[in-house]
């Protein structure tokens, strides 16, 4: 038992800043007071959120990326069933890149991307009515303004960070350079 733990802390602390549950922290209704989760590296790391979206609310959360990676989100229902929530990705200069409305359970959103370069994301989730997909590639935020959803939700965000291959060779060089060392 003691065993796991230590394995279980020195993983977390190699992949991310988060590994578990982080509970929203409002007010978070812009990306200027975005709920940070922290920096992830190799090789990745997930987190799940835990957050109420109420009334006109809008959540988001930010991350930093320290090299290239993929990303998918899926969100779930913690209380309330015929919930309408979307999700927005947006880059550090508030550009919209990805949206999704229902690729979840019920009406709740998920998403996939691929080849996220290193760099600060932001992610809104916020109800049906706020935005929609002719947000992409425009500056159009979720802003909770216009959505009348009232619903507890859990967002998994998963990031599997491969080094790019520049990196890959300076690693493998590192075996090589710290046996050169030992002469
Ligand atoms: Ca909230
Ligand atoms: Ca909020
Ligand atoms: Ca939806």
């Amino acid at each position: 038992m003691r065993e796991r733990v230590a394995i279980t802390l020195a993983l977390s602390v190699a992949g991310t800043a988060f590994a578990g549950t982080f509970s929203e922290l409002e007010s978070n209704n812009t990306i200027g007071t975005a709920n940070s989760l922290g920096l992830f590296d190799v090789p990745g790391g997930s987190v799940v959120i835990d957050a109420y979206l109420g009334d006109n609310d809008v959540d988001w959360y930010s991350f930093t990326l320290a090299d290239t990676s993929s990303l998918a989100i899926f969100a779930a229902f913690s209380a309330g069933s015929s919930a309408d929530g979307i999700l927005q990705l947006v880059t550090d200069s508030g550009d919209v890149i990805a949206f999704d409305d229902d690729s979840g359970v019920g009406f709740l959103p998920a998403l996939q991307v691929e080849s996220l370069g290193a760099g600060t994301y932001y992610l809104g989730m916020s109800g049906f009515g706020d935005v929609g997909s002719d947000s992409v590639d425009t500056d159009e935020l979720a802003d909770g303004i216009g959505h009348s959803e009232d619903f507890g939700y859990k967002l998994a965000v998963g990031f599997t960070i491969v080094p790019a291959p520049g990196a890959i060779a300076l690693l493998g060089m590192g075996g090589l350079a710290m046996s050169r060392r030992r002469r």
